[in-house]
């Protein structure tokens, strides 16, 4: 089937979070993308039906932002950011403040969500060192919770396979709460579960047992991505907040999937009105065109560190080269003002019920146990196979793929979450793909 020649040597790529052999043997080449579609390497069209990896929210090569791009790095194409400035991150943290929630408009920019995650503990910490509470070190995450891949996100993650390699040199000092996922109690929930908000008073738990003044800092994905697509339950958020106020304790929010519009809303925070103290984010926040993530921090935590230094001091020490790189920054700029011109984001709100409606009719499908949803994001989990856990979920993705539908899949569960511009027709087309996929795996 391939029509030309592509690439004779696959060896030297060590691909990321592959089954690099499996992989090789039989690859899946992506060579172009416009809108809501790939085009592989042998001429076929692939509808994106997960935008990449959740990261191409305004849908593939827009020429607002490939012209910005292209502009900048002919006109600055580096510049530094340590004792130096240059406009444009100047203005991309403004734009990207006006859509955080209220009080978190103060943004630090890192490279990928692994670099926002360990940025955003790092400045835990040094915000309760600035306010002489230095002895707040623990971090306290979630079961199941992906933080990225540095070893802050591994040590407060909780996706066993990304950490047991690792263990010996996880940070210390962490814990982490229950997960929330029960199929017995919530399976096949339309939004958000009506069991298990009582699981956040776990936190009371680890606050007893730890005692409030040596924990720094919770960290959650509002809606768990990675893991599966796990939906918090009714009240669940909100409790988090009230018990991390109580103590004094921060509460991240990892957004790196739920920002910029995946909900229906600018943020996850402004979804279920719950704001956290620091905010994460990486991904859509410039369409993925170029790596770029940030941290969303409060005021109260920004002004708290940044006074506390002497004067001409540096007040954190912490920063990557392409902090706020600008061709990384323009993609930011143009990307935020397409998502307010094409009101993306209502679009998203919009297309959400009929996304609902689409992917529970997968309910009698076969293997299928439990179907999952908010905005534009879902998860289908299968029955695994006996003795071979993830290979089901693997050859629907396998079959989907060759039938012209990109999806992801994570252990046993398919997850769903489209470029925002999604037709209705497209969001048919996906889970009917599906449909079909499932009748022929075994
Ligand atoms: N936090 C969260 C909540 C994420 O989802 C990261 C941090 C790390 O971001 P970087 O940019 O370092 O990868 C993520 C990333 C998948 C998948 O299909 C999910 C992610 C990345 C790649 C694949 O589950 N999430
Ligand atoms: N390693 C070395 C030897 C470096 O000089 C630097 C940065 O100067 C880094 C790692 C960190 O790289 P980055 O700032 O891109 O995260």
């Amino acid at each position: 089937m391939t029509s030309r020649p592509v690439i004779d040597d696959l060896s030297s790529f060590w691909m990321p979070f592959t089954a690099n052999r499996q992989f090789k043997a039989a690859p899946r080449l992506l060579e172009s993308a416009k809108g809501m579609y790939y085009r592989t390497t042998d001429g076929r069209e692939v509808l994106d039906g997960c935008a990449g990896l959740w990261c191409v929210n305004a849908g593939h090569s827009r020429a607002e932002i490939v012209e910005a791009i292209t502009k900048q790095v002919s006109t600055l194409d580096f510049a530094p950011t340590f004792q130096m400035g240059h406009p444009l991150a100047f203005e991309a943290a403004s734009k990207v403040a006006e859509l955080m929630p209220a009080g978190l408009d103060r943004i630090f920019f890192t490279n990928s969500g692994s670099e926002s995650v360990d940025t955003a503990l790092k400045i835990a910490l040094a915000y309760h060192r600035a306010r002489g509470e230095g002895q707040r070190t623990r971090l306290i995450g979630r079961e199941r919770g992906y933080h990225g891949v540095g070893f802050g996100g591994i040590s407060v993650g909780g996706i066993s396979p990304n950490r047991k390699t690792f263990s010996g040199a996880l940070l210390p000092s962490v814990d982490h709460l229950p997960h929330t996922h029960n199929l017995e109690h919530n399976a096949f929930s339309k939004g958000q579960p009506a069991w298990g908000a009582h699981l956040a008073e776990e936190l009371e738990r680890l606050v007893t047992l730890h005692d409030a003044s040596t924990i720094a800092a919770v960290i959650v994905e509002p809606v768990a991505g990675s893991t599966g697509v796990l939906i918090p339950p009714q009240g669940y958020l909100q409790k988090l907040r009230e018990i991390c106020t109580k103590h004094g304790i921060l509460l991240i929010f990892d957004e790196v999937i739920t920002g910029f519009g995946r909900l229906g809303k600018a943020t996850a925070s402004e979804y279920f009105g719950v704001t956290p103290d620091l905010l994460t984010m990486a991904k859509a926040i410039n369409n993925a065109a170029i790596p770029m993530g940030a941290v969303a921090a409060s005021r109260t935590i920004h002004d708290t560190i940044v006074n506390s230094g002497a004067p001409g001091a540096i007040e954190l020490a912490h920063g990557y080269t392409y902090s706020a790189h600008p061709v990384a920054a323009a993609a930011a700029i143009a990307t935020l003002d397409l998502y307010r011109r094409d009101d993306l984001f209502a679009r998203a709100h919009a297309m959400a019920p009929k996304f609902e409606s689409a992917v529970h009719a997968l309910r009698d499908a076969p293997y299928v146990k439990d179907i999952r949803n908010l905005g534009l994001v879902a998860g289908v989990e299968l029955e695994s196979r006996a003795g071979a856990p993830g290979a089901r979920a693997y050859e629907a993705f396998v079959k989907c793929f060759e039938a012209g539908v990109l999806i992801r899949f994570t252990g046993d569960i398919l997850a769903f979450s489209p470029p925002l511009i999604i037709e209705e027709a497209q969001i048919e087309r996906i889970f009917s793909t599906v449909r079909e996929a499932l009748a022929s795996v075994q």
